[in-house]
């Protein structure tokens, strides 16, 4: 015989779930501008170790397992979405059920960072409701030219976002994989967080339950 599970027990399924690391399997979808470094970051990630890929024509997608850290065996199904400016309006598509977006910068194109921080709120505008987290990685920090962290902050002006948008701006080489983890790591704090977050809500919302009503019939048709 099946159990019916209701929307409370739902929620402390869920909550239990995703304390035990590779059991729940969250979707991050890596935007950014074309040649940001994305692709870079999604076969760092998966195979820990420096792929050159082709430029993205519509997109890729990997199952990654973190390695260490705090996320240790999370997993997530990463999805990265070409940049050119041809291809994001799909971005939208693949941000509408993610748990999570990770959006990459190029550190040395100070001319670009404009493009990217509207891009950027768009983004967080579009998904105010949901509050999705977003970890902001500052990448190709090992070029000399490349600007520091607190800076790629001001000119994208994530102080500006709000509370509506959880964010992190992490400083990453995806070549060599430094910053990756620790980015990583946060990204996962924040999911958690913006879960727990929704349980609460959706649980707020169901109230004691309501008494029957008898029907009445209201109105009366003359039509036949
Ligand atoms: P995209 O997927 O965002 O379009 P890619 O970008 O991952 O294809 O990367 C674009 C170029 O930037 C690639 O070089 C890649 O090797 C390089 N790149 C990515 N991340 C870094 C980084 O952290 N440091 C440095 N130095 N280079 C990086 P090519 O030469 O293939 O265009
Ligand atoms: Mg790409």
């Amino acid at each position: 015989m099946g159990a019916i599970i209701g929307k409370e027990n739902l929620a402390s399924i869920q909550s239990v779930t995703d304390n035990i690391p590779g059991l729940t399997t969250y979707q991050c979808a890596i935007l950014g501008l074309d040649t940001a470094g994305k692709t870079t970051v999604l076969y760092r990630l998966k195979f820990d170790q420096y792929v050159n890929a082709a430029p993205t024509i519509g997109f890729n997608c990997e199952k990654i397992r973190c390695p260490g850290g705090k996320s240790k065996g999370t997993t997530f199904l990463m999805w990265d979405v070409g940049g050119q400016d041809k291809l994001r309006p799909l971005w939208r598509s693949y941000t509408r059920c993610t748990d999570g977006i990770i959006f990459v910068v190029d550190s040395t194109k100070v001319d670009r960072l404009e493009e990217a921080k509207l891009e950027l709120l768009k983004i967080c505008k579009t998904h105010k409701q949901s509050q999705i987290p977003v970890l902001i990685l500052a990448n190709k920090q090992d070029l000399p030219v490349a600007i520091d962290a607190d800076k790629v902050e001001a000119s994208l002006g994530l102080k500006e976002l709000g509370p509506s948008a959880p964010w992190h701006l992490q400083a990453t080489c995806a070549v060599t994989g430094e910053g990756l983890d620790e980015g990583m790591d946060i990204l996962h704090e924040m999911i958690l967080s913006n879960r727990r977050r929704r349980r609460q809500n959706a649980s707020n919302h169901i109230g004691p339950p309501k008494p029957q009503r008898r029907k009445v019939r209201r109105s009366q048709s003359t039509y036949h």
